[in-house]
């Protein structure tokens, strides 16, 4: 029977659309070219693209497993249950929501399970390392709902448990957030605990960034002091972009409710699916080789930084993440990382503590070690970086694009000998 009416031409992405198609192909040169420094990117394995780009994205499945507003749901009810079991089994949870789009709507569905706009919350400032969604100002987090936020302290860049208790006690939040982006310690999940049990604030650890290192027992996992679990899937969890809650088997019910209907529509089911490739690798024994080598390749980056003279908030990292002040070496935050972007090193340029400057040319710069890791560099390559960092910034300060150039064909070599993953 022939086609009643023109269709649309089934080729492919090359042929169908070769300007979107080039633009991919330079994207993917980029990824294998340059070197990702930033704490919060990675590779995803060519089984999570596959996962990703599959036939699911096709489905609409409003609703749960067993428990769908549409018909069809033979195969997605067992995929998105097999991502479900993963997670629980992966970080030994009672509950696991895989529906998420992102992280910022994961917290927020936090907020709509058990916070009335006007109620208070308590999280960590943005420029004190924390997240927008934790009640900075410029979110709707931090405008719909009181919020009350924490630093570090001036001395050491650490959390100051004993202050965040003080201001606890006197705001008395429903909520109490711990986590963020730009935080290069180990968090004491139990001490957050004890302050939002004298209070009787639900405490939520936000793991987006330290997923992969707890999933790999490489940082000491919030299961067991909060009740409530957020994270993406995306970071050192190498997983798709998306999101999780989880959480005891008390708070199931609410979280699940706030995130569909409360929030969104359909899940994304081809991103579910790949959510449950990264688990099912994130179960793998390799995964802790490569979780325990993120923290040591920071920490040997870390080192190696402070040896030439970089001050480094906290004086250190116990985790994938360093955030270096710059003021010591005389240059912003963004003029440095777009030196090192030329040299073929992604970083971003972040506020550090108590910076004076504002965030779109602060003070620091925030690397971090999960996506050289995952091409399978190890301490000698962090010495090399530690160095061409040095150089780079050396370079930026003199202005000079030769010695960048220089620098970027010693990035280039060091990124052949280790292809990225997944491409
Ligand atoms: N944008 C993420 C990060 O880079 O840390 C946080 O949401």
């Amino acid at each position: 029977m022939p086609n009643q009416f023109p269709l649309i031409a089934d080729t492919g992405l090359s042929e169908k659309d070769p300007s979107l198609y080039a633009l991919l192909q330079e994207e993917e040169q980029r990824q294998r070219a340059k070197l990702p420094l930033i704490p919060s990117e990675n590779y995803v394995s060519r089984a999570v693209r596959e996962a990703t780009g599959s036939v699911l994205t096709n489905k609409y499945s409003e609703g749960y497993v067993n428990r769908r507003y549409y018909e069809g749901q033979q195969v997605i009810d067992k995929v998105e249950q097999l991502a479900v079991d993963r997670a629980k089994a992966v970080f030994g949870v009672d509950h696991a929501n895989v529906q998420p789009y992102s992280g910022s709507p994961a917290n927020l569905a936090i907020y709509a399970a058990f916070l009335k706009p006007g109620d208070t919350v308590m999280g960590m400032a943005l420029p004190m390392g924390g997240h927008l969604t934790h009640g900075w100002n410029v979110s709707v987090t931090g405008s719909w709902f009181k919020s009350v936020q924490y630093s570090v302290s001036r001395q050491h860049g650490r959390i100051d448990y004993d202050e965040v208790r003080g201001l606890a006690k006197q705001t008395r939040p429903k909520l109490l957030f711990c986590g963020g982006t730009a935080i290069p310690r180990q968090i004491d999940f139990a001490a957050f605990a004890d302050i939002a049990n004298e209070i009787d604030a639900i405490l939520v650890a936000d793991i987006a960034h330290i997923a992969g290192l707890i999933a790999g027992g490489a940082h000491p996992s919030p299961v067991g002091h909060a009740p409530v679990i957020s994270t993406t899937t995306h970071k050192t969890l190498r997983g798709p972009r998306g999101a999780m809650l989880m959480s005891t088997g008390e708070y199931a019910g609410a979280l699940d409710k706030a995130v569909f209907p409360g929030l969104q529509g359909g899940p994304h089911n081809h991103t579910t699916a790949a959510i449950a490739v990264c688990l099912h690798e994130a179960s793998q024994p390799e995964f802790k080789v490569y979780a325990q080598q993120v923290v040591r390749n920071a920490r040997v980056l870390a080192e190696e930084l402070m040896d030439r003279g970089f001050d480094l908030v906290s004086g250190g990292t116990d985790n994938h993440l360093i955030l270096i002040n710059l003021t010591s070496k005389d240059i912003l935050g963004k003029p440095a990382a777009k030196a090192l972007d030329k040299a073929g090193i992604v970083s971003n340029y972040n506020t550090i503590p108590y910076d004076t400057r504002k965030p779109f040319n602060p003070s620091g710069l925030r690397i971090g070690t999960p996506a050289v890791t995952s091409r399978g560099m190890g301490e000698a390559e962090m010495r090399l970086l530690a160095r061409y960092i040095d150089e780079a910034i050396e370079a930026a300060k003199r202005n000079s694009e030769i010695e960048l150039a220089r620098i970027a064909e010693q990035v280039a070599d060091l990124a052949e000998q280790f292809p990225a993953p997944g491409l």
